[in-house]
């Protein structure tokens, strides 16, 4: 087994203690840290269909996300620093009533190394601290929005337009998710929308330019 398929399986089984000597380890060998970062995306997709296949549960779940976070840990100073332009700061956070951050925070990742200062508000963010953080913040050029699950796309919708209704002005907004499309982002009146984490970051530059 090579070591990319080592790390794949390992974030799978959600073994978080081991992905660490791993990743490096893959690094180690030559693999990129995207190729590495994929494998390790799709380890999540498909602890996720197992999930709904009823041959795992909640807990496995976690412990996979877990595993995956120590994993984007150390491919991290692999994908900073690769613009030198300023774009200003970006507020990301994961909308109200959803835990899910592992999207969030490639997202994040991605946008930061585009040229953007971050304010991670993390997880179930309410439409309000969203709100909060581009009043609190400087030079707040961009709106980033993650949801994961259906359920929490009306929230998504309500952050958007508390966002557009503030009266405030010099920011725009994108979302993404799983369940997100372009359709539901431009009904919702989101200004741009990505469906991964490297095109948020090029959606994110063509926003605010
Ligand atoms: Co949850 N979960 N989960 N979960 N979970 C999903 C999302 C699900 C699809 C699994 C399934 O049923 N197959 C399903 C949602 C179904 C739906 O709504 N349609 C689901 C469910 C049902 C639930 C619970 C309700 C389960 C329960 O309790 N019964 C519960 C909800 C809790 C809550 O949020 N209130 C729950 C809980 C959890 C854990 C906490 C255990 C854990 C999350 C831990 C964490 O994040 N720290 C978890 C996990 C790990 C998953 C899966 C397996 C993996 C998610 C992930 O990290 N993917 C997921 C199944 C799946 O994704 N196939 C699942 C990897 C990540 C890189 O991809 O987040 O999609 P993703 O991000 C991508 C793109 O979506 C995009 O770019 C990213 C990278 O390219 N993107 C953006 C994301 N945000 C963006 C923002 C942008 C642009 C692009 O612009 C701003």
């Amino acid at each position: 087994m090579s070591k990319i398929e080592e790390v794949k399986a390992k974030v799978e089984a959600g073994k978080a203690k081991l992905i660490p000597g791993l990743v490096q380890e893959a690094l180690d060998e030559g693999n990129s840290a995207q190729s590495i970062l994929q494998a390790m995306v799709e380890s999540m997709g498909i602890v996720g269909d197992k999930f709904s296949a009823g041959e795992l549960f909640v807990p496995e779940m976690l412990m996979a996300a877990k595993a995956m976070s120590k994993g984007v840990e150390i491919l991290k100073p692999h994908f900073a620093g690769q613009s030198t332009s300023s774009y200003g700061t970006c507020v990301i956070g994961t909308v109200a009533g959803d835990l899910h951050d592992i999207g969030k925070n490639l997202v994040s990742m991605m946008i930061e190394s585009a040229g953007f200062d971050i304010v991670n508000l993390g997880v179930d963010v309410s439409p309000a601290k969203f709100l909060e953080a581009v009043k609190e913040n400087k030079n707040v050029t961009l709106v980033a929005c993650s949801g994961l699950l259906t359920t929490t796309m009306p929230a998504m919708k309500e952050t958007v337009q508390t966002l557009k209704s503030s009266g405030l002005t010099g920011f725009k907004v994108i979302v993404g998710g799983a369940p997100v499309t372009a359709e539901l982002a431009a009904s919702i009146g989101a200004d741009g929308f990505a469906p991964d984490a490297g095109s948020a970051a090029v959606k994110a530059v063509e926003l605010v330019k």
